[in-house]
């Protein structure tokens, strides 16, 4: 392992024969047809590439052979790219910000629980396009695990689907449906670990040198007592501690998250060139997004939590110049489940900013969010918003109310110790009550991998549940819940680029009760919000009945705004400050306002002082009783208000 620590900013430039040599083995590579265009992508990504690397792995052996061979390869994946990607790289070149643009809506689904495989999928392309779905979040669909594999986050293969999903000519079909619709289809890109019964974890389990070089194997526990000093746990309950002992070796691997997924060593320069064939040979595919699963695990220093260190935004940051060069259609999303402050330089910072990943998901929000919900108050998501900095231009949040994992706490320690409090007794409260354990409290969620009541880790469940909507979907609606059930969205689809929903959500499908799946539950909570896309919802939805209609209805409305031209999707949100800490009050441009009111109690708003009365019209309305100068704000209410055109 290294110990340069070069951070991003002060990348020392490559030599120009290096440089030069690395674009040549590269161009080489390319048809006569495809050469202009690959040397202007690597006179505009190819410097980063080298420095990046050299950065990286300059001090090991044979070094620029390595790296000739690593260009000739990215030229090879260059050649074999398919004319309609290719198509798509040119148009998407001369539109770097497209996705900001276009105002996406994303959706994520587990492909089995979705559509059954990855041909059932394209079956639900109408479901889809309804929404106004145009970004589709596949959760891991390459050969997984035998047994338990994280929801397939336990990659076995990186080269086949998962057998009962379907195989990579379905692959290819899909995401040709895909394209043809208008959706963009995003794929995990599992980085930082593979699955136990992966060929490389085999091999080094077979005693083969190469391959033991891949993990991080240590003889004995001095190391790994050493490293645990400083670690978290991410599976305290289920998968205490980071490293796992391997019998067949007589040795101990890192496993940041279950013993059977072991972390790869990326300080092997082999790791990082297969990884990144791995992720363009899926682009090759129609995979257009890439969801970095765990990004800030992928480098290990001693004394460190082993997250975010600066060689983490190095790799990252030649990863995108390696599908700058191949596939430069192509999107990166960070998924870094850290807090907010910590998220910001995975867009690049220093020398790298807006050359790291163009996408990364707004988890503070998200979770500050929940805890306003349970808090009655707009105090944690309004100090996150106020000291949040604008992503640079061309990339952009990924928001979300809720997703596959639980609802992660931790993110929002900074913000909650910067005012001196508590962390565990102010969000344990929060999280006490969105699992239902606080008198008068609506949610039904559950605590995960939380040591005791009084320890807080993350929380599960499904929108609905958490909101108050009813299991039975033909059951009476309150009213409330389904404001608070608009009011996340709501905020979700005003502040990201992305926003993205979690499937089943947009139907309000409750937590997952199906008694034949309790012991998976039992063993991993997170399956409390993976069940399967209801058929009897679905077809509520076409009936117009229950509450899938409801919802439904509140995220067409929203979608309809925020298609709107006033709501300007190149500006990000800015804070308007307000007396009531209730109320976040947030602009989008200088002709669209967003109201969004965590209270419990009733609230009026004087829309005129805040510049939005005469002249200005409803976008959207939940719970805003009244007429255009003052409103009565019911319990989570929300309002956005557009400038009258022509005024
Ligand atoms: C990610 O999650 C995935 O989203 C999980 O489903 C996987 O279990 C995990 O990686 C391992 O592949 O570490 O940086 O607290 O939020 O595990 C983010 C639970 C992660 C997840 C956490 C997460």
């Amino acid at each position: 392992m290294t110990e340069a620590g070069a951070s991003a900013a002060s990348l020392p430039p490559p030599r120009p024969e290096r440089v030069a040599a690395a674009r040549q083995a590269f161009v080489q590579a390319l048809p006569t047809r495809r050469r202009l265009a690959g040397e202007r992508r690597f006179d505009a990504a190819g410097a980063t590439l080298v420095a990046t690397l050299q950065s990286l792995y300059g001090n090991t052996d044979g070094f620029d052979d390595w790296l000739l061979a690593l260009c000739g390869q990215l030229g090879q994946l260059g050649a074999h790219r398919p004319e309609p990607l290719s198509a798509l790289d040119a148009k998407r070149e001369a539109q770097p910000d497209w996705f900001v643009q276009q105002r996406m809506l994303g959706y994520s689904a587990y492909v089995d629980r979705f559509g059954g495989t990855l041909a059932g999928v394209a079956g639900r392309i109408d479901h889809l396009r309804a929404l106004g779905v145009d970004y589709l979040h596949l959760l891991p669909f390459l050969r997984a695990r035998a047994g338990d594999s994280d929801g397939g986050f336990a990659v076995a293969s990186f080269e086949e689907v998962e057998p009962a999903l379907g195989n990579m000519a379905d692959l290819e079909q899909l995401t040709a449906k895909l394209r043809e619709a208008g959706i963009s289809l995003c794929a995990d890109l599992v980085l930082n670990h593979v699955a136990d019964d992966h060929a490389w974890a085999q091999a080094a389990m077979a005693g083969d040198a190469e391959k033991r070089a891949f993990f991080h194997l240590f003889p004995d526990r001095t190391l790994p007592d050493a490293y645990e000093t400083t670690l978290g746990e991410v599976f305290p309950q289920a998968a205490p501690g980071n490293f796992s002992h391997v019998p067949a070796l007589g040795v101990w691997v890192w496993t940041t998250f279950y013993p059977f997924q072991w972390d790869l060593n990326y300080a092997h320069p082999p790791v990082f060139a297969a990884m990144a064939r791995a992720m363009l040979q899926l682009a090759n595919r129609g995979v257009e997004v890439f969801r970095l699963d765990s990004a800030p695990f992928l480098w290990k220093r001693l004394g460190t939590a082993c997250l975010n260190q600066p060689e983490v935004h190095t790799l990252l940051a030649a990863l995108r110049a390696c599908v700058a060069l191949v596939a430069p259609a192509v999107l990166l999303k960070a998924e870094a489940i850290v807090p907010t402050e910590q998220v910001l330089a995975y867009f690049g910072e220093g020398a790298l900013r807006g050359h790291e990943c163009q996408l990364a998901y707004h988890s503070g929000l998200m979770s500050s969010a929940w805890a306003a919900l349970a808090e009655g108050s707009a105090a944690l998501p309004r100090q996150l918003l106020a000291q949040t900095p604008v992503p640079p231009a061309g990339s952009g949040w990924i928001s979300y109310v809720r997703c596959h994992d639980d609802i992660v706490w931790s993110v929002l320690r900074p913000l909650v110790e910067a005012r001196g409090e508590d962390f565990a007794q102010r969000i344990g409260r929060a999280a006490a009550f969105l699992e239902g354990r606080v008198a008068g409290s609506f949610a039904r969620g559950a605590a995960f991998q939380a040591h005791d009541e009084h320890s807080v880790h993350g929380s599960n469940g499904m929108t609905a549940s958490l909101v108050g909507l009813p299991d039975d979907p033909l059951a009476p609606i309150e009213p409330a819940a389904l404001r608070r059930y608009a009011l996340l969205h709501a905020l979700a689809l005003w502040v990201g680029a992305v926003p993205l929903l979690y499937m089943g959500d947009e139907l309000g499908q409750p937590n997952l009760a199906d008694p034949a799946e309790a012991a998976r539950v039992a063993r991993d909570g997170r399956w409390l919000q993976r069940p399967r896309l209801s058929a009897e919802a679905l077809v509520l939805l076409a009936q117009q009945r229950g509450v899938p209609a409801a919802t439904v209805g509140v995220l067409r409305a929203l979608m309809s705004a925020r298609r709107d031209p006033r709501w300007a999707a190149a500006t990000a949100p800015t804070l308007v400050e307000h007396a009531d800490p209730a109320l976040l009050i947030l602009r989008r441009g200088d002709d669209a306002l967003g109201v969004f009111h965590f209270g419990h109690a009733d609230l009026a708003l004087d829309l005129a002082t805040l510049g939005a009365g005469a002249g200005w019209s409803d976008a959207f309305s939940s719970g805003a009783a009244g007429g255009n100068a003052v409103r009565t704000l019911a319990p989570w209410a929300t309002l956005w208000r557009f400038r009258s055109r022509g005024e």
